[in-house]
């Protein structure tokens, strides 16, 4: 069954992250999986060109089902493997409002994450501009503070409720990112529970980004907003 299956997957990158988490979580361990490289350019490679016009990463597909959007594929596999390994999606329905809730929305986070440290890695140093990074970092710190007040706010632990669901599948890693990038766990604080809730879970902590060796502070004065 996983045989059938191909990840090209780049290290760091919280939407690849998430397919990796699923297919754990799903006990689908024998996907073959093709870690390829960023910064040698390998997500514009042919291979990854033929699958996924837009040369990013994940890649994935399962026989000829092609599904590139992580989202996409994280709720392909549940769906496909739903009697295999963990429930993603929770059967009660007010939860799985908020599972697709938190799903969707997370884009916006990944968004406003990328614009602090994508400036500091794209734009040569001369060209920086302090409004331009002071904008970024109010709309980081404002976005981050909604996602600190979805922790605990319902019925259970997790981001839907009682269970760990797709929605901690998907919104995890950019967390688990924005921490790696500096943020202060003093600042926001029920993020960094939810942080040391799941950061040993196995099936994350086996696929945790081998690149993320030393961690960063471009998010380290980022402030919430009351
Ligand atoms: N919509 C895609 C976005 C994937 C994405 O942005 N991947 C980044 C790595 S985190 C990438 O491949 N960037 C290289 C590029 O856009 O050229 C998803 O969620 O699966």
């Amino acid at each position: 069954m996983a045989k059938d299956m191909t990840l090209l997957w780049g290290s760091g990158s919280p939407p690849c992250w998430r397919v990796m988490i699923t297919l754990e979580e799903k006990n689908l361990q024998g996907y073959n999986s093709k870690q390829l490289s960023f910064e040698k350019g390998e997500h514009k490679s042919q291979q990854v060109l033929a699958l996924n016009p837009r040369g990013q990463l994940p890649t994935f597909h399962h026989g000829d089902r092609v599904i590139n959007e992580s989202a996409g594929a994280c709720i392909y596999l549940e769906n496909e493997f739903k009697e295999q390994g963990n429930q993603l999606i929770p059967s009660c329905h007010k939860e799985q409002a908020i599972m697709y809730q938190r799903i969707f929305e997370v884009v916006a986070l990944g968004q406003k994450l990328g614009d602090v440290i994508y400036y500091e890695w794209k734009v040569p140093e001369g060209e920086r501009h302090e409004s331009a990074k002071k904008r970024n970092k109010e709309a980081v710190g404002a976005e981050l503070s909604l996602w600190e007040g979805y922790i605990c706010k319902g019925p259970g632990p997790f981001l839907a409720g009682k269970s760990f669901s797709l929605a901690d599948v998907i919104v995890f890693p950019s967390i688990a990112y924005a921490f790696h990038y500096g943020l202060c766990p003093e600042r926001f604080p029920k993020l960094a529970q939810y942080y040391k809730m799941l950061k040993d879970r196995p099936s994350i902590k086996k696929t945790w980004p081998a690149v993320w060796t030393d961690t960063k502070d471009l998010l380290k004065d980022i402030e919430k907003k009351m």
